[in-house]
């Protein structure tokens, strides 16, 4: 990376990072209070955009150069408690919404999505939540906080109940209660499957916000995260319901949340091409 890069996703300058010209804002909220394993999330937003400046923006797939769209990188969200983080992460994206911007939240612990999705749960309708991630987070609390990222989608199961669970390998016996077997697709019955996307995007409303954990991936394929766990998704099963998900439904927005960095960087750079992907997809599909 050169030094005169700009900090920002992409490495952008002049009027793409101009907040009124921008069709995207980055957000990053760098919050790791209720990890239960391995800390260093709130490190995550910081790994994604330096490495976000180090791809190249040309995609090939869709022949595009999404980056001209322009991306304001926002200024992080700092909160020292669950309750301080949830209401400055809701008031933030409710604005941006807003002010007519796609949002994409970058975590920190996937406790960060809950504001995010109920601010695009409040502006759109007929929405349904596209969850990766290798746990279903359906405790009713955990460690005493019903923030803790392990509860994040009973949190959000309450503001809204289509919530479709994707590359899923890992539960306490307290969740099943609170899940509904046929939303989830278990990484196990994606494995070797040929139909599953299909049966994946027939199962969501018209617009689509996607909360992607990225332990969904298998930690072969991407270690750093805070609770690696074997039998994960690898990179071109994850771009292709992406893909899917962009071909037939309308995506509202994002958040990719869980990148644990580490001095290996290929796990942020994952990180920062997924979510170039994502957008690429987005705007050029
Ligand atoms: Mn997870």
């Amino acid at each position: 990376m050169s030094e005169s890069v700009p900090y920002n996703f992409g490495g952008l300058s002049d009027k793409l990072i101009n907040y009124k010209y921008a069709k995207i804002v980055v957000l990053p909220v760098p919050f790791d209070k209720t990890s239960s394993w391995i800390k260093g999330s709130d490190r995550g937003p910081k790994a994604i955009i330096e490495a976000s400046m180090n791809m190249e923006l040309y995609d090939i797939e869709t022949s595009s150069e999404v980056y001209k769209k322009g991306i304001f990188t926002a200024e992080e969200i700092l909160s020292n408690s669950s309750e301080e983080m949830i209401k400055c992460v809701y008031e933030r994206v409710s604005e941006l919404i807003k002010d007519g911007k796609f949002v994409l939240t970058l975590g920190g612990e996937h406790s960060i999505s809950f504001p995010a999705i109920k601010a695009h749960h409040e502006n759109y309708k007929d929405i349904s939540i596209l969850h990766l991630d290798a746990h279903t987070d359906m405790r009713d609390s955990y460690l005493d906080n019903k923030y803790s990222h392990a509860c994040v989608m009973a949190r959000v199961k309450e503001i809204n109940n289509n919530i479709i669970s994707i590359g899923i390998r890992s539960q306490d016996s307290s969740e099943l209660k609170n899940i509904d077997k046929d939303n989830i697709f278990f990484a196990r019955d994606i494995y070797n499957s040929e139909e599953w996307i299909e049966k994946a995007i027939g199962k969501l409303n018209k617009n689509v916000y996607i909360s992607l954990d990225l332990d969904v991936f298998d930690p072969a394929v991407l270690p750093s995260t805070g609770t690696p766990e074997p039998g994960g998704l690898g990179w071109y099963a994850v771009i292709k319901l992406l893909k899917e998900v962009c071909k037939n439904r309308n995506l509202i927005g994002f958040d990719v949340v869980e990148l644990c960095p580490t001095e290996n960087k290929a796990s942020d750079f994952l990180a920062a091409k997924l979510i170039y992907k994502l957008l690429s997809y987005k705007f050029y599909l």
